[in-house]
């Protein structure tokens, strides 16, 4: 396939609530969305990075720069016949897993097109619907965040995350556990934590939780190891994996039990697959998270977090969660049974809506003929 062209739309999505998290609280997502042309098909792809450089250091504007300077020119006019052919011209940038990822996807959206299924056959998936939670985010008083977790309850989520921080953590866990005594129930400290903090972690592993997801540094797993070694409930990591290696090094030295797959965060959704198996090979379960995804990146986490190793919930809400007017259509509804149902049409499953992105869209721009 020829790629023709391809269109960066940076667009300001107002969120449904503020989400606050250990970094900061956001009220609007921006985002990236990268539309490709190849074969008189379009396909696009969600790029994550933030507006500022607060969960990683890609942010709206490297992104545009590295996809715009670098990453669309290697496309441009190239017979690209498959995902991996991408892979291979990327294999030599480094970092930007973010930008790189995004125009992964766009030709994923293309590739599952032109082979007439869907994304989630395509890659392997083995289930129609997949178990999905909410990722609650820090709320001003503990009557407010009580407040906010039971609308989700009674909304049908059966897995809560909720975000802790040094002063927000073991009485507010401790709280949503005397009130929902079997829920599931996981925390999330993006790296707001560090070693001396271990007792706070080891009064947390009392409370029956699934996983305790990236409480230390960032880009570490030494410490990590130390204090998994003091824990029952398994640590689970996020910010830490890059990449497959940074999977297997974390494996190798037990810094985690369970991993966090963001397609965005680890380069692509080949190398989320990739991660995928490395852990179904050595017994480690994984889940999807998510980065506030409109509904372009949640149809392919949805096609992600529907391989056989994906056992653990995925923050993968309900369209309605996030957006008031999602700029792709269909929105994502919740079961009853706390999942959703994975697209099964050619492609992703979701059709951009150009009247939303205009309302929404900060700039354009296009690298090749447009
Ligand atoms: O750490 O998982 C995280 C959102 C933005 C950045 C980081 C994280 C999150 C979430 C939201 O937890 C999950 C979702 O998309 O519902
Ligand atoms: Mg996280």
């Amino acid at each position: 396939m020829k790629i023709e062209s391809i269109t960066l739309h940076h667009i300001d999505m107002p969120l449904v609530a503020p989400f606050e998290t250990s970094f900061g609280r956001e009220t609007h997502r921006p985002c990236i969305l990268v539309e490709m042309r190849a074969d008189g098909r379009t396909g696009w792809g969600e790029c994550v990075a933030g507006a500022g450089p607060w969960y990683a250091y890609e942010t709206i504007g490297t992104a545009w720069h590295i996809i715009g300077e670098f990453l669309a020119p290697m496309l441009i006019d190239q017979d690209i016949d498959s995902p991996e052919a991408i892979v291979e011209r990327f294999a030599h940038v480094r970092g930007h897993p973010m930008a790189r990822a995004a125009v992964e996807a766009a030709f994923w959206d293309i590739f599952a097109q032109v082979h007439g299924v869907s994304l989630a056959r395509l890659i392997g998936a083995t289930r129609q619907r997949v178990s999905v939670g909410v990722s609650v985010g820090i709320e001003p008083t503990l009557a407010a965040q009580l407040e906010r977790i039971a609308q989700f309850v009674e909304a049908g989520y059966a897995r809560i995350k909720l975000k802790i921080k040094p002063g927000w953590d073991v009485t507010v866990v401790r709280a949503v556990r005397d009130r929902w005594p079997d829920i599931a129930l996981q925390v999330d400290a993006n790296s707001a934590y560090t070693l001396a903090d271990a007792p706070v972690f080891r009064e947390l592993d009392e409370m029956n939780l699934l996983l305790i997801e990236q409480p230390l540094h960032h880009e570490d797993i030494v410490d990590h190891a130390r204090l998994q070694a003091q824990l029952r409930t398994p640590i689970c990591l996020d910010e830490s994996i890059h990449s497959p290696e940074h999977a297997r090094w974390a494996l190798d030295i037990d810094a985690c039990r369970v991993i966090n797959i963001k397609i965005g965060r680890v380069g692509g959704l080949t190398a989320a697959r990739q991660i995928h198996d490395l852990c179904a090979d050595r017994g480690v379960p994984v889940w999807c998270g998510g980065m506030l995804e409109t509904n372009v990146g949640r149809a392919v986490n949805l096609a992600l977090a529907a391989l056989p190793n994906f056992t653990l919930p995925g923050d993968i809400s309900a369209s309605a969660r996030y957006y008031h007017h999602d700029i792709a259509t269909p929105d994502f509804v919740l079961n009853d049974d706390s999942t959703i149902t994975v697209p099964d049409i050619p492609g992703t499953g979701v059709v951009v809506l150009p009247e939303r992105l205009r309302v929404v869209q900060v700039r354009e721009m296009t690298i090749g003929k447009g």
